[in-house]
């Protein structure tokens, strides 16, 4: 409609120009106010399109608002709740318990955890602390990595030793074994005791029997004192703390992957995926029909 009025007034203005001349000058001055009206016309559509341009953003900070009031009501529930691991998390739900990413609360603060908890095996409640699906990512790394942890929960993964020794100290845990063949086959084996020292210790292994499952104690019963892993301390590619003399065995047996070696293993599963030097042997010499590997405690 203002701008109806103001083409209709210009029209109007410029045919009078002609029919009576004296009206000129008037038209002149005319001229200006409606130059000054549309100025003040842009000005407010200026003006409507900043406030619009401010609604959207309070619109958007309102729903992160919301979100994060949202996300700190989960992680408030998950520390009543004491969500420490994936036993907690297991007693927890109430409808189906399916195995797959969850989220643990293992310090008493806000920190949180993304883990795959197996929910089915052996009446569930299992926290993967290593979990192996493919070769795409090297278990090669460096103490500060095995330190803290690394991969990709939803495909392959160290939890990192400061938490393995965070969640096994002061209580008794079981350790779960399992490596999955090309052939479907799942192998296992079930230690009823492991723990994991702090750092100052070297992340020193405690495993107890009894041993029980489908491949074999080869951590343990060796045959050999050289291989027998309890009471080892964590060697990485830059930290050796094994017992073989001359060599580095996380380097020369190990394929760079971090482990507790004697000197050295018949039993390594961080070992290098293309070229796996006895992973379990026996049964499995080498790791070329390994599909997959899982590491998994639960407290007793
Ligand atoms: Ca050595």
């Amino acid at each position: 409609m203002v701008w109806a009025a103001f083409i209709i007034c210009g029209v109007l203005c410029i045919s009078a120009q002609y029919i009576y001349p004296k009206e000129k000058n008037r038209c002149a001055s005319n001229g200006e106010a409606m130059e000054r009206i549309r100025e003040i016309l842009l000005q407010q559509m200026r003006i409507q399109e900043t406030v619009d341009s401010l609604r959207l953003m309070v619109r958007r900070l309102e729903e992160d608002v919301t979100k994060t009031y949202e996300d700190v009501q989960i992680v408030k529930k998950g520390l009543k709740l004491k969500l420490v691991d994936c036993q907690d998390l297991y007693m927890y739900i109430t409808g189906p318990k399916q195995s797959g990413v969850y989220t643990i609360y293992p310090f008493d603060n806000e920190s949180r955890l993304k883990v795959f908890c197996d929910m089915e095996t052996e009446d569930g409640g299992w926290t993967a602390i290593q979990r192996r699906l493919s070769g795409s990512i090297g278990f090669n790394r460096t103490w500060a990595e095995y330190k803290k942890g690394f991969g990709n929960v939803s495909d392959s993964y160290w939890i990192g030793n400061d938490m393995i020794h965070h969640l096994t100290k002061g209580r008794n845990s079981s350790l779960f074994v399992s490596i999955t063949l090309r052939n479907g086959t799942t192998l296992y084996e079930r230690y009823h005791h492991f723990s994991v020292s702090g750092e100052s210790d070297n992340y020193r292994l405690l495993l107890g029997g009894p041993a029980t499952g489908t491949l074999g104690d080869r951590m343990l019963d060796t045959g050999s004192s050289l291989e027998y892993l309890s009471g080892m301390s964590f060697t990485t590619l830059d930290r050796d703390h094994d017992s073989h003399g001359s060599v580095n065995c996380a380097v020369v047996w190990g394929g760079g992957g971090g482990w507790w070696y004697n000197g050295c293993h018949d039993a390594n599963l961080n070992g290098q995926w293309s070229d796996w030097y006895q992973p379990w042997n026996p049964p499995l010499y080498n790791g070329s029909d390994i599909t997959g590997t899982l590491m998994m405690i639960k407290p007793h």
